[in-house]
């Protein structure tokens, strides 16, 4: 240790130690080393540190072996590639056979097989199953809607009934032929008569439109939740399996399609989830009833069809002689209105839709 050392301390300081033709420190010690080896027992313990014995020219003599015995496993069972070079990739490379293994592959159409977390809210996916495939909904709820209180149109269509003209063909005392005119507007007689006579009906009729009852539906929610998590595509398997990362133990592996369909083989046990709701919930129809006081109704003859020509005022239940070709009568309803009847109630429900089928291995 002394002689290099000191060689070292004095080639740095007078680069003169070990001979003028030395170009640098550690060719001054290997020289001196050889030269003294088989003289200075310091010398000899100075050997055996260096290269001759030194792990790196073992390793350099002996490399093909050596890396082959050291080679990293497959480092990731999961990406499709031979990682270690060793001609397998995955699944194939026995490496991976704790973390990885060949399933049957799922009939066309269907999803990658993963993992299925499901609950009240389904967990994230984590890895090695860390891409989310599907998320869907269970077991919708949702509370009744509250209705408005029915509001109702004004009246419409309002008449006296029954209103009717005497037709008499024997005078005033004839028979009267009674022949309705419900209804407002312009009425053509049928035919010659004599006198006629117009006579009001005491009760009003009419129509009211339909009134609106106004839903507030308070937003629907799931009961559970589903969330198909699959792994990167691996490799090594035989035609018709997949390479999968080895799942937690009893933990099924699931595959998902669109619909609510018959589950693939192999992947035997159905469920179902939902990705929206329908919701019909609803008021019914508000019923209004009419309303009036009073009706009344006025008579007016004309000389010609189509309440054209001399116009005759009648007064009702007065008989007059003449035989007029058309009347026109005039329906007069007092304190006429719509109210509320019935309806405006909460109907309908919220039910799942848009299904998507998750089929389990047992
Ligand atoms: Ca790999
Ligand atoms: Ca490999």
């Amino acid at each position: 240790m002394r002689s290099p050392l000191l060689c070292l301390i004095a080639a740095s300081a007078l680069a003169a130690c070990a001979g003028p033709s030395n170009p640098s420190p550690d060719v001054a010690d290997a020289s001196a080393a050889d030269a003294s080896a088989d003289t200075t027992p310091m010398d000899v313990t100075l050997a055996d540190g260096t290269p001759e014995s030194a792990p790196d020219v073992l390793a350099e003599d002996a490399r093909p072996e050596d890396v082959a015995d050291v080679r990293a496993p497959e480092s990731n069972c999961a990406n499709g590639a031979d990682d270690d070079l060793d001609g397998v990739s995955d699944c194939a490379d026995p490496d991976c056979e704790p973390v990885v293994r060949c399933i049957t592959a799922p009939e066309a159409g269907w999803s990658a097989p993963g993992v299925l977390n499901t609950g009240t809210t389904a967990g994230a996916c984590a890895a090695p199953f860390d891409t989310q495939a599907y998320l869907g909904n269970a077991e919708p709820m949702a509370a009744p809607p509250t209705c408005s209180p029915c509001t109702c149109g004004a009246p419409t269509e309002l008449a006296c009934v029954p209103s009717y003209v005497c037709e008499r063909t024997s005078g005033c005392a004839g028979t009267c032929n009674a022949r309705s005119v419900e209804g407002s507007g312009c009425v053509d007689a049928p035919g010659p008569v004599g006198t006629y006579a117009g006579r009001s009906g005491p009760r009003a009729t009419g129509r009211c439109g339909a009134g609106t009852s106004t839903p507030t539906r308070p937003s629907p929610t799931w009961g559970r939740a589903a969330r198909l998590c699959t792994a990167a595509s691996a490799t090594g398997c035989a035609s018709g399996q997949v390479c999968v990362p080895r799942a937690a133990s009893a933990v099924p592996v699931c595959v998902v399609r669109a619909g609510d369909v018959a589950c693939p083989a192999v992947y035997t046990v159905k469920q179902v989830f939902y990705g929206d709701f329908n919701d019909t919930r609803a008021c019914t129809a508000c019923v209004c009833s009419l309303t009036a006081t009073g009706c009344s109704v006025s008579f007016t003859a004309y000389s010609q069809p189509s309440c054209a020509g001399t116009a005759t005022p009648m007064t009702t239940d007065t008989c007059y002689t003449g035989d007029p070709a058309s009347y026109r009568i005039t329906h007069t309803v007092a304190d006429a209105s719509c109210a509320f009847a019935f309806g405006g109630a909460p109907t309908g429900t919220v039910t799942a839709a848009t299904p998507s089928t998750v089929c389990c291995a047992p």
